[in-house]
């Protein structure tokens, strides 16, 4: 360990120089001989202040330091919650990296990164900062701890430069023996699991009020979620498997198995694995400090579907409110996670949350094994399991039975007078028209940074992961109002079969439709064209913010593309866009939709919006989420009276165009490590 130097990896080439009195006290009467050490010229220095006075921190610092650290532990919240509020309240920069400095050797690493990056993110000071990619920092949590062994090796016997890159084996948690394993490179994938992380951090639970209170915040929990699932449904479709099932009935074993084989350094110990048929237990973890039993996420569900079916919920007071069409959805999103924000936390519980935990200690509900919880505790990792898609099925059902008690959307809510759709085409170069086409990649991420261990310098790993051809959407779009009119093109992708290869019903395929694209266009001619690259899409990150090399990628200093790479953290991975196919081509129905701007038009003014990269999914920074709409719409209620399949649904603003997906069963792609790629400055 290196108590003077953050930002591990000498390729970094900066370290702060540290006040005395900061060093903790087994390093203190080392201070100049570390000075020494770690001395590499003046010009990388950076000063750091000393702090007239500290604040009070014991809540945090009382987290055991080689411990485990979980979002979903109240325990761990209040004492990340500790830090993040004095990092917060810091005055100046200075004030901030100072504690930020004097904090990094007296907490338990996870918590200190997780509080780091929160603050970093809503700081009005740090929107300049870009967060390295967590990937980097905590490779341990994203790939096979084989490759550690044999990264310590090549760097030991090879010079940077010379290195070669350790390729992770596609398939290193199961064999296709288990049949869930044949959907571990979606469940897997670097990109997917870092957009969870960074979901969480923009949508911290609890918290500083003026952090957590984000607009339609429960909604975007939701929907975020609901879209998660939609898109691991159709793979699992891609990959002959049937849907995933909720998982409801907290008694019956759990048949899939999940050995991560991730590797948790801080403790020095693996991730607990989950046996076949596992059943969970009554939970009390008085290293945690909770306890709470099944039957409590039972009652929680019954209250929260009675509140459904009653249409209102119960406050603290006894008065009822109603879960109208406004607020409803977002009052929910809140209550069943539960969020800070929960309208009644003693009522509703904390269904979702202590859900994951029930699940992730199953292997050892009362503490007596002294083991810590599986990866369904960490945001980082919990989508890596199969069980993770299932319990939120569970939650999802319930938004469901929520969303089916609203009336269907009415033609004119739906419509757009005079304007309509003359044409939809789907096109990439070299492919087929109206065909996807996906394969294999490599990709490379450097984990020098994640490592202490001497001797330093670049070494890779090599992933192989899904990609699809970058494809353009021609839409042709006749407006005969006589004037200048906007919309919102909103672009979905569903099914067109289901397990037992009849064709999903509208009911089920209304929740099945995938977003791929979200953007505001004007219609000034009677005839308008739009074309619109898949690398523009609103709900995705671009490809160099998964993959990418901090220095070699950094954009410029004082450039837009600064302020937009830390919330830009979060938004679906770019590669991740189009759902694998299948070798003869997986049937699906894309559908288009040009809806009136000036019924989805966000009135409040837009305070400099920062990151609009991945707005879908993850918003925009310090402002309103930017569409009126529903989150899902016009997916998200149940069709009008009468409407049973889609082609019924749809009004003239909309379209249907049949495309299949066409998936290359080997690796199409390498992507070799460049330097200084500019990264494309995507607006929404
Ligand atoms: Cu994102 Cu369950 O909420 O993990």
């Amino acid at each position: 360990n290196e108590p003077l130097v953050i930002g591990k990896g000498d390729d970094l080439k900066v370290r702060f120089s540290v006040p005395a009195d900061y060093l903790p006290e087994r390093y203190k009467p080392l201070a100049d001989d570390l000075e020494n050490r770690f001395s590499i010229g003046n010009q990388n220095n950076i000063p750091v202040k000393e702090l007239a006075s500290l604040p009070d921190l014991n809540e945090a610092f009382s987290l055991d330091r080689r411990g485990s650290f979980s979002l979903f532990i109240p325990q761990h919240r209040d004492c990340a919650n500790n830090l993040i509020s004095a990092l917060m309240k810091q005055p100046s920069f200075e004030d901030f990296q100072s504690l930020g400095v004097y904090c990094r050797d007296r907490c338990n690493p996870y918590m200190y990164i997780y509080a780091l990056s929160v603050a970093i993110l809503h700081r009005a000071d740090c929107k300049e900062i870009p967060l390295p990619s967590f990937a980097e920092v905590l490779p341990e949590k994203f790939m096979d701890k084989s490759v550690f062994v044999r990264m310590r090796e090549e760097s030991n016997l090879v010079e940077p430069g010379s290195r070669i890159p350790l390729e992770v084996p596609k398939d290193f948690s199961a064999s296709d023996l288990d049949e869930e394993h044949r959907v571990a490179y979606f469940r897997e994938d670097i990109g997917v699991n870092l957009h969870h992380w960074h979901w969480h951090l923009v949508y911290p639970n609890n918290g500083p009020l003026n952090i957590v209170n984000k607009d339609r915040r429960g909604e975007l929990f939701y929907y975020m979620h609901q879209q998660i699932l939609a898109r691991y449904n159709t793979e699992r479709l891609c990959n002959k498997l049937k849907r995933t099932k909720k998982f409801n009935n907290l008694r019956e074993p759990i048949p899939e198995a999940y050995f991560s084989k991730l590797d948790a350094a801080n403790t020095s110990r693996t991730w607990p694995p989950r046996f076949r048929n596992a059943t969970l237990g009554d939970l009390n973890r008085d290293k945690e400090g909770f306890r709470f039993e099944l039957s409590d996420l039972d009652r929680w569900r019954d209250r929260i579907l009675e509140a459904i079916h009653t249409g209102t919920v119960t406050t603290p007071k006894g008065d009822r409110v109603t879960l109208d069409i406004e607020r409803g959805i977002d009052i929910l999103g809140n209550m069943l996670e539960a969020s800070g924000l929960s309208i009644n936390r003693q009522l509703y519980g904390e269904l979702h949350n202590y859900g994951h935990l029930a699940i992730a200690f199953c292997h050892d509900p009362d503490n007596r094994y002294l083991e810590q919880f599986a990866v369904m505790g960490d945001t980082s990792t919990a989508m890596r399991d199969p069980i993770f898609y299932r319990w939120h099925e569970n939650i999802n059902d319930m938004f469901l039975v929520y969303k089916d008690t609203l009336p269907g959307y009415t033609l004119p809510e739906l419509g757009f007078k005079d304007v309509r759709i003359r044409n939809v085409e789907l096109s990439a170069p070299g492919i087929p028209m109206n065909e996807f086409s996906t394969f294999w990649q490599q990709s490379d991420v450097n984990l020098s940074r994640g490592m202490d261990f001497t001797p330093r310098g670049p070494i890779f790993a090599r992933f192989t992961h899904l990609q699809h051809a970058p494809f353009t959407v021609k839409i042709n779009v006749e407006n005969e109002t006589g004037q200048r009119r906007w919309g919102t093109v909103r672009i979905f992708l569903a099914p067109k079969y289901d397990e037992r290869n009849a064709e999903v019903k509208f009911k089920d395929q209304r929740n099945s439709f995938i977003e791929l694209d979200r953007f505001v266009v004007e219609l000034p001619e009677r005839n308008n064209i739009i074309e619109r690259s898949s690398l523009e899409s609103a709900v995705t990150i671009p490809f160099e913010y998964t993959f990418r090399d901090l220095d070699a990628n950094r954009p410029e200093e004082g450039t837009e593309a600064v302020a937009n790479f830390n919330f830009c953290g979060c938004g679906w991975p770019q590669h991740m866009l189009i759902p694998k196919g299948s070798p003869e081509g997986f049937p699906c129905q894309l559908f288009v939709m040009v809806s009136d701007y000036e019924q989805d038009r966000v009135d409040s003014p837009q305070s400099t919006p920062s990151c609009d990269n991945a707005s879908s999914y993850c918003g925009v920074r310090d402002s309103k989420y930017p569409d009126r709409r529903a989150m899902g719409f016009p997916f998200d209620r149940p069709p009008r009276g009468g409407v049973v399949t889609l082609a019924q649904f749809l009004t003239p603003n909309m379209a249907v165009l049949d495309t299949k997906i066409k998936f290359t069963d080997r690796i199409v792609a390498k992507r070799p490590l460049q330097a200084n790629r500019a990264l494309p400055n995507k607006r929404q």
